[in-house]
Protein backbone atom coordinates (compact mmCIF):
# COMPACT_ATOMS: atom_id res chain seq x y z
CA UNK A 1 0.00 0.00 0.00
CA UNK A 2 1.32 3.49 -1.50
CA UNK A 3 2.01 5.80 1.62
CA UNK A 4 -0.65 7.96 0.25
CA UNK A 5 -3.35 5.34 0.38
CA UNK A 6 -2.67 4.69 4.19
CA UNK A 7 -2.93 8.04 4.67
CA UNK A 8 -6.52 8.28 3.09
CA UNK A 9 -7.34 5.40 5.19
CA UNK A 10 -6.54 7.09 8.21
CA UNK A 11 -8.07 11.07 7.52
CA UNK A 12 -11.18 8.85 7.06
CA UNK A 13 -11.22 7.42 10.73
CA UNK A 14 -9.95 10.86 11.87
CA UNK A 15 -12.50 12.63 10.40
CA UNK A 16 -14.92 10.85 12.48
CA UNK A 17 -13.46 11.29 15.10
CA UNK A 18 -13.23 15.24 14.89
CA UNK A 19 -16.93 15.12 13.83
CA UNK A 20 -18.10 18.33 15.50
CA UNK A 21 -21.03 19.01 16.70
CA UNK A 22 -21.53 22.32 15.96
CA UNK A 23 -19.79 25.83 14.16
CA UNK A 24 -17.07 27.17 16.89
CA UNK A 25 -17.14 30.92 15.10
CA UNK A 26 -19.63 32.42 13.39
CA UNK A 27 -18.13 32.92 9.81
CA UNK A 28 -18.02 35.57 7.06
CA UNK A 29 -21.16 34.51 4.72
CA UNK A 30 -20.64 35.00 0.98
CA UNK A 31 -17.09 34.97 -0.05
CA UNK A 32 -15.79 32.64 -2.13
CA UNK A 33 -12.46 33.51 -3.36
CA UNK A 34 -9.73 32.01 -5.68
CA UNK A 35 -5.57 32.12 -5.42
CA UNK A 36 -3.26 30.29 -7.08
CA UNK A 37 -0.17 28.31 -4.97
CA UNK A 38 2.15 28.92 -7.97
CA UNK A 39 1.02 31.95 -9.77
CA UNK A 40 1.72 34.83 -7.27
CA UNK A 41 -1.20 36.30 -9.45
CA UNK A 42 -3.60 38.47 -6.88
CA UNK A 43 -6.61 36.77 -5.03
CA UNK A 44 -10.12 37.02 -6.93
CA UNK A 45 -13.46 37.02 -4.77
CA UNK A 46 -16.85 36.11 -6.05
CA UNK A 47 -20.33 36.39 -4.52
CA UNK A 48 -21.02 32.97 -5.69
CA UNK A 49 -19.47 29.68 -5.02
CA UNK A 50 -20.21 27.97 -8.42
CA UNK A 51 -18.52 31.73 -10.05
CA UNK A 52 -15.77 31.08 -7.85
CA UNK A 53 -15.22 26.95 -9.23
CA UNK A 54 -15.34 27.75 -12.69
CA UNK A 55 -12.93 30.61 -12.66
CA UNK A 56 -10.76 28.61 -10.83
CA UNK A 57 -11.32 25.72 -13.49
CA UNK A 58 -10.26 28.16 -16.49
CA UNK A 59 -13.87 27.68 -17.48
CA UNK A 60 -14.40 23.48 -17.23
CA UNK A 61 -16.62 23.12 -14.12
CA UNK A 62 -19.13 25.61 -14.38
CA UNK A 63 -21.55 23.47 -12.43
CA UNK A 64 -20.86 23.19 -9.09
CA UNK A 65 -23.58 23.60 -6.36
CA UNK A 66 -23.82 27.15 -5.30
CA UNK A 67 -23.66 25.85 -1.36
CA UNK A 68 -20.27 25.35 -0.90
CA UNK A 69 -21.23 22.64 2.16
CA UNK A 70 -23.17 20.63 -0.34
CA UNK A 71 -20.48 21.01 -2.92
CA UNK A 72 -18.12 19.36 -0.61
CA UNK A 73 -20.05 16.75 0.10
CA UNK A 74 -20.79 16.47 -3.98
CA UNK A 75 -18.69 13.43 -5.13
CA UNK A 76 -19.49 14.38 -8.95
CA UNK A 77 -17.91 17.76 -8.56
CA UNK A 78 -14.97 15.81 -6.47
CA UNK A 79 -14.74 14.02 -9.36
CA UNK A 80 -14.79 16.37 -11.84
CA UNK A 81 -12.22 18.39 -10.05
CA UNK A 82 -9.46 15.25 -9.39
CA UNK A 83 -9.98 14.43 -13.16
CA UNK A 84 -8.66 18.26 -13.83
CA UNK A 85 -5.11 17.25 -14.07
CA UNK A 86 -5.64 14.21 -16.76
CA UNK A 87 -7.99 16.52 -19.08
CA UNK A 88 -6.35 18.71 -21.84
CA UNK A 89 -6.87 22.17 -20.87
CA UNK A 90 -9.58 23.87 -23.15
CA UNK A 91 -8.74 27.26 -25.28
CA UNK A 92 -10.14 29.11 -21.91
CA UNK A 93 -8.01 27.07 -19.40
CA UNK A 94 -4.24 27.70 -18.20
CA UNK A 95 -2.45 25.46 -17.59
CA UNK A 96 -2.69 26.27 -13.64
CA UNK A 97 -6.25 25.79 -13.72
CA UNK A 98 -6.11 22.60 -11.26
CA UNK A 99 -7.72 23.04 -7.85
CA UNK A 100 -5.72 21.54 -4.88
CA UNK A 101 -7.89 22.31 -2.06
CA UNK A 102 -10.71 23.86 -0.98
CA UNK A 103 -10.20 26.36 3.10
CA UNK A 104 -13.25 26.95 4.48
CA UNK A 105 -13.69 29.44 7.02
CA UNK A 106 -16.45 27.36 8.94
CA UNK A 107 -16.56 23.86 10.41
CA UNK A 108 -17.55 21.42 8.52
CA UNK A 109 -16.83 23.11 4.53
CA UNK A 110 -19.27 26.06 6.02
CA UNK A 111 -18.67 29.60 5.72
CA UNK A 112 -16.51 31.57 3.02
CA UNK A 113 -14.27 29.63 0.57
CA UNK A 114 -10.67 30.27 -0.20
CA UNK A 115 -10.22 27.80 -3.52
CA UNK A 116 -6.71 27.30 -4.18
CA UNK A 117 -5.33 26.36 -7.49
CA UNK A 118 -1.93 24.52 -8.54
CA UNK A 119 -0.03 23.75 -12.21
CA UNK A 120 -0.46 19.63 -11.66
CA UNK A 121 -1.32 16.98 -9.48
CA UNK A 122 0.42 16.13 -6.61
CA UNK A 123 1.90 12.77 -6.72
CA UNK A 124 1.65 9.60 -4.47
CA UNK A 125 4.55 10.24 -2.33
CA UNK A 126 5.02 12.64 0.61
CA UNK A 127 8.26 14.02 -0.29
CA UNK A 128 8.95 16.50 -2.27
CA UNK A 129 5.63 18.75 -1.46
CA UNK A 130 4.41 19.92 -4.47
CA UNK A 131 2.89 23.78 -3.34
CA UNK A 132 3.58 26.09 -0.36
CA UNK A 133 1.61 28.81 0.31
CA UNK A 134 3.61 30.70 3.08
CA UNK A 135 1.43 33.19 3.90
CA UNK A 136 -2.04 33.57 3.08
CA UNK A 137 -4.00 36.00 0.92
CA UNK A 138 -5.93 38.76 2.69
CA UNK A 139 -8.42 38.35 5.02
CA UNK A 140 -7.37 34.19 4.94
CA UNK A 141 -4.80 34.72 8.05
CA UNK A 142 -6.24 32.85 11.10
CA UNK A 143 -9.38 32.09 9.73
CA UNK A 144 -9.50 28.82 8.62
CA UNK A 145 -12.02 26.08 10.15
CA UNK A 146 -11.80 23.17 7.50
CA UNK A 147 -10.87 22.04 4.22
CA UNK A 148 -10.54 19.58 1.38
CA UNK A 149 -8.06 18.76 -0.91
CA UNK A 150 -8.27 17.54 -4.68
CA UNK A 151 -5.91 16.17 -7.45
CA UNK A 152 -4.41 14.16 -4.92
CA UNK A 153 -2.76 16.63 -3.10
CA UNK A 154 -2.94 16.21 0.87
CA UNK A 155 -2.36 19.30 3.11
CA UNK A 156 -0.32 20.31 6.21
CA UNK A 157 -1.80 23.32 7.74
CA UNK A 158 0.42 25.45 9.66
CA UNK A 159 0.59 27.60 13.00
CA UNK A 160 2.86 30.38 11.67
CA UNK A 161 3.67 31.83 8.59
CA UNK A 162 6.71 30.25 6.03
CA UNK A 163 5.34 26.62 6.29
CA UNK A 164 8.11 25.55 8.72
CA UNK A 165 8.33 25.41 12.62
CA UNK A 166 7.49 22.77 15.45
CA UNK A 167 3.90 23.92 15.75
CA UNK A 168 2.51 22.45 12.86
CA UNK A 169 -0.19 19.80 13.02
CA UNK A 170 2.35 17.35 12.27
CA UNK A 171 0.81 15.64 9.37
CA UNK A 172 -0.93 15.80 6.04
CA UNK A 173 -4.45 15.38 5.50
CA UNK A 174 -6.79 15.10 2.31
CA UNK A 175 -9.64 16.48 4.27
CA UNK A 176 -10.50 17.87 7.46
CA UNK A 177 -13.59 18.66 8.93
CA UNK A 178 -12.20 20.54 11.91
CA UNK A 179 -8.55 21.34 13.38
CA UNK A 180 -7.71 20.73 16.99
CA UNK A 181 -8.51 23.68 19.04
CA UNK A 182 -4.94 25.39 18.84
CA UNK A 183 -5.26 25.28 15.35
CA UNK A 184 -8.90 26.62 14.84
CA UNK A 185 -9.17 29.98 13.16
CA UNK A 186 -5.06 29.79 13.54
CA UNK A 187 -3.71 28.70 9.90
CA UNK A 188 -1.19 30.75 8.66
CA UNK A 189 0.65 28.46 6.05
CA UNK A 190 -0.56 25.66 4.21
CA UNK A 191 1.61 22.95 2.18
CA UNK A 192 0.41 20.16 -0.06
CA UNK A 193 2.17 16.82 -1.58
CA1 LIG B 1 -1.59 31.80 12.84
CA1 LIG C 1 4.46 14.63 -3.19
Amino acid sequence: MRIKQRLALGAGVLALLLAPATAAHAAPAGKHCVVSASSGAPMVCYSSFTTAMANATGGRVTDAPANPKAALNDEKLAKKLNDLPAKAPSTLAAVSNIVISVEYTGESFGGSTLTITGTHACDDFLSPVEFTMTSLPSGWNDDIESFKGFANCAAMHFLHIGATGPFNDNGFFFSRTSFPSWLDDEVSSIAWT
